[in-house]
Parts: structure tokens; C-alpha cells; sequence
């Protein structure tokens, strides 16, 4: 046995002898139940997409990636389909939907992201909610003010989408 065995084993026998089973297997669940639901928290996942390839009229409701979207279209009110306006901050809290993109076939997790800052910007409403979710589901609903969540005194602008993430099977 070499040094490093000799040390592993006396660290495991010492574990051993301190910590019961049972509270072993409970902290090993609250590790594994803690770490699935992470990808569930619905905070600040929007932040990531800096640019975007145009694929498509970034003004009107029907781009793919609005699919789940309830809001102005920043891109139409100063800032573009992935940055807030001037004058604006996104809300640090987003919501997620899945849109299909319909030359590659694949289904794209969008997060939708609030900017807060100045009065609602009045342009390019639109309100397609697939998949919306009631508001008792909060990451999957397009319904509410997520500028609660910010420095900006409530004030919501309007809506950047942003890709996060490919949706897997
Ligand atoms: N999340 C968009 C939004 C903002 C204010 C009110 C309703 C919906």
C-alpha cells in the first residue's frame, strides 16, 4: 500500500466512525435532488448572447425566436433583438420558452428579458404565448412585470430574447 492509500484510508476509516449512514445518504440526496433543480431557477440565464446572426425580420412578431414572447420588441424601440435600449437595464430575472427555428429544425431555449428603466415603449407589441405557463409557474410565464426584479423602479420598456440553449431531445 502506498503513502497516499495509507492516507485515503485512515481519512475514510476517520469519516467513517464520525458520520452516521444515514446522514450520509441524506446530505448525498440534498446534493443530487440540489443540483437538478438548479437548471430549473429562472435568474439572469438571459445575460450570456452578445450578438446574433439576423435570420430573419427582427421587427416583426412572427421571428422565430418570439414564439413565447408578451412585450414590445426592443428591436424596435432603440436597442435590438438581444440588448436593451439605451437609457435601459434588463431585469435580472428572465423567462424561458422553447421556439422551433425553422431551417435547422431545432428546438432553441429563449430567454426573454425584461428591460426596465424608462415608460413602456408603445412599438412592436406583441403577444404570441406558446407554452405560456400561469403566473404560479413564474419561469414559464410571459404575463408579468419582471422590472420587479430591478434597480428601475418598476419601469418596464420592453423585451430582448436571447438563445441560451438547444433543447435536447
Ligand atoms: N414581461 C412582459 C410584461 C411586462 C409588463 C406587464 C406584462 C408583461
Amino acid at each position: 500500500m502506498n503513502r497516499y492509500d495509507r492516507i485515503f484510508e485512515r481519512w475514510s476509516r476517520s469519516l467513517a466512525k464520525g458520520v452516521s449512514r444515514r446522514s450520509m445518504i441524506r446530505s448525498l440526496g440534498g446534493l443530487l435532488i440540489g443540483g437538478a433543480s438548479l437548471p430549473l431557477l429562472p435568474v439572469a440565464r438571459g445575460q450570456n448572447e452578445t450578438s446574433a446572426p439576423t435570420d430573419g425580420d427582427v421587427k416583426s412578431c412572427d421571428y422565430w425566436r418570439y414564439c413565447a414572447i408578451d412585450g414590445f420588441l426592443c428591436s424596435c424601440c432603440g436597442g435590438s433583438v438581444t440588448t436593451c435600449p439605451p437609457g435601459t437595464e434588463p431585469a435580472p430575472i428572465t423567462w424561458v420558452g422553447t421556439c422551433r427555428h425553422a431551417s435547422d429544425g431545432k428546438d432553441y431555449i429563449i430567454a426573454y428579458n425584461d428591460c426596465c428603466g424608462k415608460s413602456a415603449c408603445g412599438r412592436c407589441q406583441c403577444t404570441r404565448n406558446e407554452r405560456d405557463r400561469p403566473t404560479y409557474v413564474p419561469y414559464l410565464a410571459n404575463d408579468l412585470n419582471w422590472c420587479v426584479g430591478s434597480n428601475s423602479n418598476v419601469a418596464y420598456h420592453c423585451t430582448v430574447s436571447r438563445i441560451v440553449g438547444v433543447a435536447e431531445g
